[in-house]
């Protein structure tokens, strides 16, 4: 009797400790959410269930929109996709200064994050600069980029670390040696 009691009592104790442990977890580091379809879901949860997963900043810094696919995140940003890889939106700044090197303002599609090289995989349309791309959930992953205007990938967070400039698309930064490393991105201008 008393043997089982204790084996009750240890069971008990594990369920208690497991739960705190969850509880716990979840106050310390609360799940990176995004709108997906009026719905607000954690990150991680749309990565696993959907292929492809694309997400934009467009309603302010850190705050992400996802969609099923590529294209439907391109429509819903006014942008279009000719031959060539040649992306237009039709957002104010970004309409002229497509495709080069001139310094876009925060709140304007500077760079596209993709999962995997030539431009596949999960991807994160990037309307601001991110000191931490955890905030995002979208650290250590890049291996490749659409570039709109000049952009700055760094190693580590802060802005920390190797970094790499781009001026154009890169379908592969393996030859970069900047494969799965971006922590923090930025925009690039001249005067920086
Ligand atoms: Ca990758």
């Amino acid at each position: 009797m008393e043997i089982k009691s204790c084996i009750q009592k240890i069971g008990f104790l594990l369920l208690l400790s497991s739960f705190l442990s969850l509880m716990v977890g979840a106050t310390n580091e609360s799940p990176v959410m995004a709108f997906y379809y009026g719905t607000k879901m954690p990150v991680k949860v749309l990565r696993v269930s959907i292929e492809n997963l694309s997400c934009d900043d467009h309603l302010g810094k850190g705050i992400l929109t996802c969609y099923n696919s590529f294209a439907e995140m391109l429509k819903a940003n006014n942008c279009t996709m000719g031959p060539g890889r040649d992306i237009r939106c039709e957002t104010k700044s970004s309409a002229e200064a497509q495709k080069s090197s001139e310094y876009l303002p925060e709140g304007t599609l500077y760079t596209i994050l993709w999962e995997h090289i030539n431009y596949s995989g999960d991807n994160f349309a990037c309307y601001f600069d991110y000191n931490d791309l955890r905030t995002v959930d979208f650290q250590d992953i890049t291996s490749s980029v659409d570039v709109f205007a000049g952009t700055i990938l760094w190693e580590d967070i802060n802005y920390n670390g190797s970094s790499t400039y781009l001026f154009a698309d890169i379908s592969d930064l393996r030859t970069r040696g900047f494969n799965d490393i971006t922590s923090s991105v930025e925009r690039y201008w001249a005067g920086q």
